[in-house]
């Protein structure tokens, strides 16, 4: 017997503002919320104090049913620096260690880092168009390197669940710095101090 959730759902993309409807849920994320995870704390504190600039925001719109839990959101991360490390996402890897994840990439360009709890490290270049799989285990971050939004869209399950904890203990292994005006990865010396 189904249940009222049970039946098929569309969301509406505006494909030219790039945002979709109906949003059920936006979370926002500042210089302040993000303080452990820039290497120029410096920098970063400065910020906090002219205004806590907004570095990026989330919406979300979950598919729910008695069934399954699928989930697809929008990041959109806007362009900037702090210090000289771009904006980027948190990043974060699934609680449970069997969920994968798709991230497809509407617009801008920049970089999704990867890398797995024995250090296996990945950089995925993106321009709009670009779509990559996350696999299970991987913990990801997005990065902004360009000068428009860069914005792209997720899927993946709500009980994979989140571990922000391993990202924030140390990050990933490079950080992604504008050097000479160019996106440049270089190692982060909390990997090797
Ligand atoms: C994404 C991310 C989103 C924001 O939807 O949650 O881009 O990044 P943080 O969660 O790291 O702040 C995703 O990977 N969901 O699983
Ligand atoms: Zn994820």
């Amino acid at each position: 017997m189904l249940q009222p959730n049970d039946y098929p759902v569309s969301v509406q993309f505006d494909l030219s503002k790039l945002v979709f409807s109906p949003v059920l849920e936006k979370v926002e994320r500042r210089v302040s919320d993000m303080a452990k995870h820039f290497h120029d704390k410096d920098a970063a504190q400065t910020l906090v104090t002219q205004g806590d600039k907004l570095l990026y925001e989330v919406l979300y719109h979950s598919f729910e049913t008695s069934k399954s839990d699928m989930v697809m959101c929008l990041t959109r991360i806007f362009s900037g620096t702090v210090g000289d490390e771009y904006h980027m996402t948190k990043g974060h890897i699934h609680a449970r260690d069997d969920q994968a994840e798709i991230y497809f990439c509407l617009q801008g360009e920049g970089y999704l880092l990867l890398q797995t709890l024995d250090g296996e490290f990945r950089a995925e270049r993106w321009t709009a168009g670009t779509l990559s799989h996350i696999p299970p285990m991987w913990a990801h971050r997005t990065v902004n390197t360009g000068t428009n939004d860069l914005v792209f869209v997720s899927v993946f399950n709500l009980s994979a669940g989140y571990d922000y904890g391993v990202v924030e203990a140390k990050g990933f292994k490079k950080l992604v710095v504008e050097h000479d005006g160019q996106p440049t990865l270089t190692d982060n010396p909390r990997w090797n101090p």
